[in-house]
């Protein structure tokens, strides 16, 4: 039995800059632990599903009393590791923690807040990058890079079971927290997305406002074995990305946030930093594939901390094949 801790200890070796990357996840993983321990009181803890005060999160969005107790616990994990900065959905500015740290991290606290109350898989996304401070003398120049440079990113879903999806930039592992030992434990060691798949996920209620490549795809979609993909397809839509990747990553298929027309929305619905970095890191290390419709995700430049993007990810032939519908 592999437990994140051996695992890690045998990956970071005696290398400084691994450790810090190692020590950074761990916290971020015991965090987690607390938060799935409040998700799982459920109605139990209703005032956690609350929506907080009338102002809306960086992003524009409502907050959940939740959504700012999983930062609070994010923020307490990190503070005595090498984690320079956090960059968090909840927080418009980066948050400083130990300022002898060499990396900055990003952070969506509570993924699919929208089902806190309906016991529903919600989760914790993560993006972990380097921090030179002789180079970057602004942090946020440190957090607003293309993704390729992210050096360890990750995802902890509080389901049935709370899993952590994670990769160090040599493949993607799953770990399963085993209620037990108390121990995350290495269940899949080299994820592989199937490179095809009939199964997609969308918000289907939106597509009168999508753009036309995108309007296209689904129609042919539709269209099934009669059709000109010559395939009946699935659809499933948890309304959770962390719960919706994580069947990407057991049975393959697609998870599509297009731009559409509603405003507020003409970028799509998730973030670049901190939502759809971390996934293309973990789904590119799965053989999979990550695309806006034109552009690699991981090669896009943030201009922005808390910036959406159009996400389109999953089983690598899909990803092509919407990609080819632009
Ligand atoms: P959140 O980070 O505020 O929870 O928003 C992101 C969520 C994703 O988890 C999910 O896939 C998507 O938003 C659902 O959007 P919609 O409610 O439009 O279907
Ligand atoms: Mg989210």
């Amino acid at each position: 039995m592999v437990t994140l801790q051996t695992f890690l200890g045998t990956w970071a070796g005696d290398d400084a800059a691994r450790k810090a990357v190692a020590g950074t996840v761990t916290a971020i993983a015991q965090a987690g632990l607390g938060i799935a321990d409040l998700v799982a009181r459920g109605p139990l803890e209703e005032s956690l599903a609350k929506v907080r005060g009338v102002d809306p999160n960086a992003g524009g969005d409502t907050q959940k009393e939740l959504d700012v107790v999983a930062e609070e616990r994010i923020c307490a994990a990190l503070m005595p590791t090498a984690a320079a900065f956090l960059a968090s959905e909840e927080s418009e500015e980066l948050i400083p923690l130990n300022p002898e740290g060499r990396l900055v991290v990003a952070v969506d606290p509570l993924d699919g807040s929208s089902n806190i109350d309906t016991n529903v898989s919600v989760g914790t996304i993560y993006s972990i990058m380097p921090y030179d401070p002789a180079e970057q003398a602004d942090p946020k120049a440190a957090v607003m890079r293309p993704g390729r440079h992210q050096v360890a990113a990750g995802f902890l879903a509080y389901g049935p079971a709370t899993i952590l999806v994670a990769t160090f930039g040599d493949g993607t592992q799953v770990f399963v927290h085993d209620r037990l030992s108390g121990d995350f434990v290495l269940a899949r060691t080299e994820v592989e997305i199937p490179a095809e798949t009939k199964e997609y996920g969308v918000n289907q209620s939106n597509v009168r406002h999508w753009d036309a490549p995108m309007q296209r795809y689904l129609d042919d979609c539709l269209a099934g074995k009669e059709g000109p993909r010559g395939k009946d397809f699935n659809m499933r839509w948890v309304g959770s990305m962390v719960a919706d990747a994580f069947r990407i990553f057991t049975r393959g298929g697609v998870y599509v946030y297009p731009a559409d027309k509603r405003k507020g929305y003409e970028n799509g619905r998730l973030r670049l930093i901190y939502e759809a970095f971390p996934l293309a890191f973990l789904v590119e290390q799965a053989k999979g594939g990550a695309t806006d419709g034109k552009t690699r995700i991981l090669d896009i430049q943030p201009h922005h901390i808390h910036q959406r993007i159009p996400l389109v990810f999953g089983s690598r032939a899909e990803v092509e094949k919407i990609a080819s519908y632009y």
